[in-house]
């Protein structure tokens, strides 16, 4: 295989990052706090929601769109609680903007007030993709190792909160959450961090407070 480099001299994405600050803009004069959760697979994005939807039990007006290589399988688990659509990218690694823009639609809610985007479970390529998201929201969970903040830069540099998930397993894994936290704001000194246990709940109620004061501040910007 032969490499060529070209020079461009432009910046091949201006487009889509204009459009992405163009979306973000609307969302808040809808009021509507779009939150983007990232993470690698299986780290409780898809669990977290449902606790999420639950602890709010109709109390907000709430949404998400679900990003999936292939299936439907997390669309079909969020159902019961939140209205949700699913976003094939057919193997593609990340979501994009225009497949949100049409998840949106398809959803046809004007009047929410947080617009959750569930990525594709990779540390890597969702990091470069602006989804017109206000908060970005990194999951690490216990099972991962305390190390990957320094190992996935790009991700946690990107990102507005981290959430350590999975805590109930604490005991019997090798995870410092110390550890993992002092990594992540080496890269991001800024970066808020919770610690959440989505399937007994602990930590969902700040988590949720989090999410709403976010709201408030966008509102008042
Ligand atoms: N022990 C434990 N397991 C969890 C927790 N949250 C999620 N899981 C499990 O982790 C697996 C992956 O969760 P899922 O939400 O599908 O991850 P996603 O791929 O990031 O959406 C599932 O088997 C969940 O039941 C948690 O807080 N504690
Ligand atoms: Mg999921």
């Amino acid at each position: 295989m032969t490499t060529q480099t070209i020079t461009v001299n432009r910046d091949v994405k201006a487009e889509l990052k204009a459009q992405a600050a163009a979306m973000r803009e609307q969302f808040r004069e809808r009021g509507t706090l779009v939150v983007n959760i990232v993470s690698s697979p299986g780290a409780g994005k898809t669990t977290l929601l449902e606790a999420t939807a639950r602890y709010w039990k109709g109390k907000h007006r709430i949404a998400v769109l679900v990003g999936d290589l292939a299936t439907d399988r997390d669309a079909e688990r969020l159902a019961p609680w939140v209205p949700v659509r699913q976003l094939t990218t057919g193997g593609a690694c990340h979501l994009e903007l225009p497949l949100v823009k049409k998840g949106f639609e398809a959803l046809g809610m004007d009047d929410l007030e947080i617009l959750f985007i569930e990525n594709i479970g990779n540390l890597v390529c969702p990091s470069s993709h602006d989804l017109s998201e206000h908060l970005r929201i990194v999951l690490l969970s216990t099972t991962e190792g305390d190390d990957k903040p320094g190992k996935y830069p790009g991700m946690f540099r990107s990102s507005h909160a981290m959430v350590l998930s999975k805590t109930d397993l604490l005991p019997y894994v090798p995870f410092s959450p110390d550890q993992a936290t002092d990594d992540a704001r080496l890269i991001q000194p800024d970066l808020d961090a919770f610690q959440v246990c989505a399937l007994t709940g602990d930590g969902v109620a700040e988590w949720c407070d989090y999410l709403l004061r976010k709201r408030e501040e966008m509102l008042t910007q």
